[in-house]
């Protein structure tokens, strides 16, 4: 996807285009690549494996294109870390060393932003200001202590508005040192968009012919989000991240809950609102727990009631299902 296609005039436009700007013309390109292979995994955001060295945990993140199933049968080309959307959690404890290399499979230069994660200067991930960008084939390391404990996130910050849109995010959550007492679910769900037209992936954002047509939680679409099964009695945390380009004021029916983080950072026990929705905007994170008291199938879901559709067609969307059982 690199300028001298997007000069040739060839670019294909979803809709009616309002970008006249010639250095505009990614946002309008399919997301493609030369080599996109068919997804292996089925499952984002899970946790990524590393290994130690001289005390450091080392993990390893490679970008690349795949076909990913957001429905069974809708897929979308998705770029990727590690070849699932959203790309697999790194999960440490805080003050862990940290080392993630990074390998550039795309077509396209990307980096790292490490979302939230109080990291140093030339770690921070921003192309040409803090480090030059990781170009097609190119290796890059970043290393960092993790701090504070929390809630976050890492994704491209290389023309974020198209290669966060193509799936390039991930959960970074940082446990503390000396846990609180633990919920008994803790479940981490990414919200985010796409378009798809014409058998095309194309990043949504919020502009003329841009919106996107189908919504995903950890890289679903209702019915293909997950179900999460929770015993009568269990204490729920959530950890909602809002990584698309739209806001999405999500609603849980059934039990009030209790936001009990924001960006990653604790609330006060005693300025924790008890709500049964809350807005997520693009970059933030809230945590919320409740403690499942009813038995049934109870719903979570975004507000925005178009956002509850696959294509334009309810159910489907920013929709699951808690299974409350006895
Ligand atoms: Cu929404």
């Amino acid at each position: 996807m690199g300028m001298s296609e997007a000069s040739t005039g060839a670019t294909a436009t979803p809709g009616s285009m309002m970008a006249t700007n010639p250095g505009a013309a990614h946002m309008m390109e399919p997301i493609g690549g030369n080599n996109v292979q068919q997804a292996t995994e089925t499952k984002g955001g899970q946790p990524l494996a590393f290994r130690e060295e001289n005390g450091v945990k080392v993990f390893e993140l490679t970008t690349k294109a795949v076909q990913w199933p957001i429905l069974d049968d809708v897929s979308v080309t998705a770029w990727t870390y590690n070849g699932t959307v959203p790309g697999p959690m790194i999960r440490v404890t805080e003050g862990d060393q940290v080392r993630v290399i990074v390998k550039n499979e795309l077509d396209d230069p990307t980096t790292i932003h490490w979302h939230g994660v109080e990291v140093p200067n030339a770690m921070d991930g921003v192309p040409d200001v803090t480090q030059a960008p990781i170009q097609p084939g190119e290796t890059f390391t970043y290393e960092f202590i993790a701090k504070p404990a929390g809630t976050f996130m890492y994704h491209s910050h290389y023309e974020g508005d198209v290669q966060v849109s193509a799936g390039l995010y991930a959960p970074f959550i940082i446990d503390p040192k000396e846990p609180a007492s633990q919920p008994d679910i803790d479940k981490t769900l990414m919200v985010s968009e796409w378009l798809v037209r014409g058998g095309q992936t194309f990043a949504a954002m919020p502009m003329g012919g841009m919106e996107p047509n189908y919504f995903t939680i950890n890289g679903k679409a209702f019915p293909a989000t997950e179900t999460i099964n929770v015993k009568k009695g269990e204490r729920v945390r959530l950890r909602l991240i809002g990584i698309g380009q739209f806001i999405h004021p999500m609603h849980l029916h059934g039990m009030p809950f209790k936001i009990v983080a924001t960006d990653g950072h604790p609330v006060p026990e005693a300025a924790q609102l008890t709500k049964d929705t809350v807005s997520v905007a693009p970059g933030e994170r809230y945590d919320i727990e409740f403690v499942a008291t009813e038995p049934g199938k109870w719903m979570l879901h975004c507000h925005i009631l178009h956002h509850t559709t696959n294509d334009n067609v309810e159910p489907g969307g920013l929709m699951l299902v808690f299974n409350v059982t006895e």
